[in-house]
């Protein structure tokens, strides 16, 4: 299937947040933000800023007429600083102009004074003097105090993952232009359209049907714009309203890049103990997460982490801590995964350690380890239809490991400057927002008198081709032709209450609320067709390929004309429907429950060659076995897999994010932080999907989005055994990422 998209972007005429057509009279939006980490307004200045000649308004905290507040889980961030600052890049000031130069001119006119105060960057430390988001949790089962004695080696360590840029190719945007009777309609570059709409709402003190927020579509996400795009559309709702004028807003990259927050680092301390066989009979880990300055997600990001403390493995006895530590960095948000492959990443490195104490391979204990089903997870969740052991299976021997491990125990055996290393990566990941509440969409289906359709849900298309599943899905519904689908922009004015398109459901919940609303029209069709063709009650009415079916045998009406006869007879063509996912719960009290709907799961093989001398790399090949279920749409998931590889292999090789000591961020553009190009991203990917299809899922399917990135995570291990391959006493220290600079300094340490 062609994905429309992908036509439209090519030809240039897809339209994101700052392509739209400028109405008469727009102003532009700047943001003057905070040069210092940690510390105190004293004094501030923007005679002179207002003075500038095209400055049409410096606004500040006090010109907010509802609530300066913008948080979404905890209310802990101002939209504009107050008096107390708490990062670099925090916004002081929206400096409005009548071009962007002017507001640039603006707010270099603005003079403030301030009292610094001490900074804190490391999550240990701001956990020692007691800085947290939110109380540690802690998910636990069977009993690990008690298991250690029974154990025949025990591996303890600790595991640094750093953080990441999302880069997204549209950076941060927002749009707002004046409706009558004090409205505003804001086109904003979100992932939460409603988010933006109720975040607004309180920052204006206005009713929420007063703000309309539309999103044609993103330039990319990956979790970055799900509740970091909230601040700039508040910026230009703020400035709108206040002058009765358009505002737009469109950052820079390096702006984007200094003022958002990135993946959360993590510091980790794990504990795992084995029988001499390698069977993991107990594992304990705390995760010290680096929140930054305010909650933003953190609670939730942290939660997940929890639910993937043992990724795809079995452990009886587990006891997993989670805190959410305070620093004074830009707020860390969400970015695919959301958590999980910081501790898929601990459980590896304990399993690595584990093997290397044992003398026996990885992969004979990730193996023996494999989740079965009817086992229990740390928080209480029954394992059913396990694809942990097929995946693996089907890895090993379509990709043949031996032979693969053998050509490079040659190659390592000739080369004494130039290793090979591989690793196995598998994955379980679960499916469903972790908070319930969420997972509820709705959606809104015109069939018009031509026959042809206009579908609205909360689903925000931002490159992972959702429209064109959903597309698929009401076309099969329906038994029409995609090319009379068309999927509208993702407005509050169609569809209310929408969650954000996040946690890798967007296809999933939007497309089973479009089925259901197709059904629905579909119905009311086939009761017409039945009375039309005056057909005995145990007829069967069906809709395919754009014609009716009586019994399987095709008549002679067609789509459009039962469509046309259904407007004369008065029969509604439009339905609305709601999809909330059944039997999922979770109890915070106890921390047990059934949080996911189901777990997509998969394996890779990654190979590494190694230059010892120079500390370089290249990444040859990802070899996997996904579980999409019945893929959707092959072509689009494989476009995702593919993607979220690359993707998690920078987050483990070449992506660096370095703070100046006085906490600036020095990689703050792409020439200074590196992620992967299409020279240094594997020239080798092979995909092939289980194929199985998931009961539990829309049409057989399963969800795509986050879980591929977690393969990216193999890249480490591969280059872990490469650099002991020429220095087999390596220091056995787990530090994410690992760039040309870290090996080269660990192998001649
Ligand atoms: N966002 C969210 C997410 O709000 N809840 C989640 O569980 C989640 N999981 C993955 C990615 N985004
Ligand atoms: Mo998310 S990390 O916005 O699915």
């Amino acid at each position: 299937m062609k994905n429309s998209e992908a036509i439209l972007h090519v030809k240039g005429e897809s339209l994101f947040v700052d392509d739209i057509p400028l109405q008469h009279g727009t102003l532009y939006a700047d943001l003057f933000v905070s040069p210092i980490t940690s510390g105190e307004i004293t004094h501030i200045d923007i005679s002179s800023a207002t003075n500038v000649d095209g400055v049409m308004a410096v606004l500040l905290a006090n010109d907010i007429p509802g609530k300066n507040q913008i948080g979404n889980i905890i209310e802990d961030e101002p939209l504009l600083v107050d008096q107390k600052i708490h990062f670099i890049g925090q916004p002081i000031a929206v400096v409005v102009g009548n071009s962007p130069e002017t507001a640039r001119q603006g707010l270099n006119a603005i003079h403030i004074e301030y009292e610094k105060t001490e900074a804190v960057f490391d999550p240990r430390i701001a956990f020692s003097a007691g800085k947290l988001i939110s109380p540690p949790r802690t998910f636990s089962i069977g009993d690990t105090e008690k298991t250690w004695a029974k154990c025949d080696i025990i591996v303890e360590g600790q595991c640094e993952t750093g953080a990441q840029e999302h880069v997204y190719l549209e950076t941060q945007a927002a749009y707002a232009i004046p409706k009558e009777n004090g409205g505003l309609k804001i086109y904003s570059a979100t992932q939460a359209a409603s988010g933006v709409q109720k975040i607004i709402a309180h920052v204006l003190n206005v009713p929420m049907n007063k703000i309309e927020v539309d999103v044609p579509r993103l330039g990319g996400a990956f979790g970055g714009k799900e509740d970091q795009a909230t601040a700039w559309a508040c910026m230009v709702a703020l400035a709108s309203f206040t002058l009765k004028r358009p505002v737009k807003i469109c950052l820079t990259r390096c702006q984007d890049m200094c003022w958002t927050g990135k993946r959360h680092p993590y510091s980790s301390d794990f504990k795992m103990g084995l029988t001499k066989e390698g069977l993991i009979l107990a594992y304990e880990v705390t995760f010290y997460q680096n929140a930054g300055a305010h909650a933003d997600l953190s609670p939730a990001i942290l939660e997940r982490t929890l639910f993937h403390t043992t990724n795809t493995y079995f452990v009886p006895n587990v006891k997993a801590t989670g805190v959410s530590c305070r620093t004074s960095l830009p707020p860390n948000t969400a970015f695919r995964g959301f958590g999980a492959p910081q501790a898929m990443f601990v459980f590896e490195a304990a399993l690595y350690k584990a093997a290397n104490r044992l003398g026996k391979k990885v992969r004979e204990l990730q193996k023996m380890n494999l989740l079965q089903d009817n086992k229990v997870l740390p928080y209480g969740m029954i394992v059913k239809n396990s694809r942990a052991k097929k995946c693996w299976n089907r890895l090993v021997k379509e990709y043949d490991i031996h032979k693969i491990e053998k050509r490079i125990q040659k190659f390592n055996q000739v080369n004494p400057f130039v290793k090979k290393g591989i690793a196995i990566m598998p994955v379980c990941f679960g499916i469903s927002f972790t908070s319930t509440f969420l997972n509820q969409a709705s959606s809104l289906v015109h069939v018009y008198l031509d026959g042809s359709v206009g579908i609205s849900t909360a689903a925000v298309e931002m490159g992972q081709g959702v429209k064109n599943k959903i597309k698929k899905v009401a076309g099969q519904t329906l038994g029409i032709h995609d090319e009379r689908i068309r999927i509208e922009s993702t407005n509050t004015v169609r569809i209310a209450n929408m969650s954000p398109t996040a946690a890798s459901t967007g296809a999933d919940l939007n497309g089973q609320a479009t089925k259901m609303a197709c059904l629905m029209i579909v119905d009311r069709l086939s009761r017409l067709a039945h009375t039309l063709l005056n057909a005995q009650k145990a007829d069967s009415i069906s809709l395919k390929d754009e014609k009716i079916y009586l019994n399987e045998n095709q008549t002679e009406i067609s789509w459009e004309n039962l469509v046309n006869s259904a407007y004369f007879a008065r029969i509604s063509l439009s339905a609305q429907a709601f999809y909330a996912t059944p039997h999922i719960f979770f109890d915070k009290k106890v921390e047990k429950g059934k949080p996911f709907a189901y777990f997509v799961y998969g394996a890779s093989i990654t190979e590494v060659t190694l230059n010892c001398l120079r500390g370089n790399y290249y990444i040859n090949s990802v070899k996997v076995i996904h579980d999409a279920g019945t893929s959707l749409d092959p072509l689009i998931d494989r476009g995702q897999i593919e993607g979220g590889i690359v993707q998690g292999i920078g987050w483990n090789t070449c992506e660096e994010i370095i703070h100046g000591h006085d906490g600036q961020l020095l990689s703050k553009d792409l020439t200074t932080y590196k992620i992967p190009d299409v020279y240094f991203a594997p020239h080798d990917i092979q995909i092939k999907f289980l194929d199985i299809p998931n009961t539990l899922g829309l049409y057989s399917s399963k969800a795509i989005g986050e879980p591929p990135f977690l393969y990216g995570i193999g890249a480490y291990f591969a280059l872990l055994n490469a650099m002991k391959a020429f220095r087999p006493e390596l220091n056995m220290e787990f530090s994410s990422p690992k760039t040309p600079e870290k090996v080269l300094l660990a192998l001649y340490e």
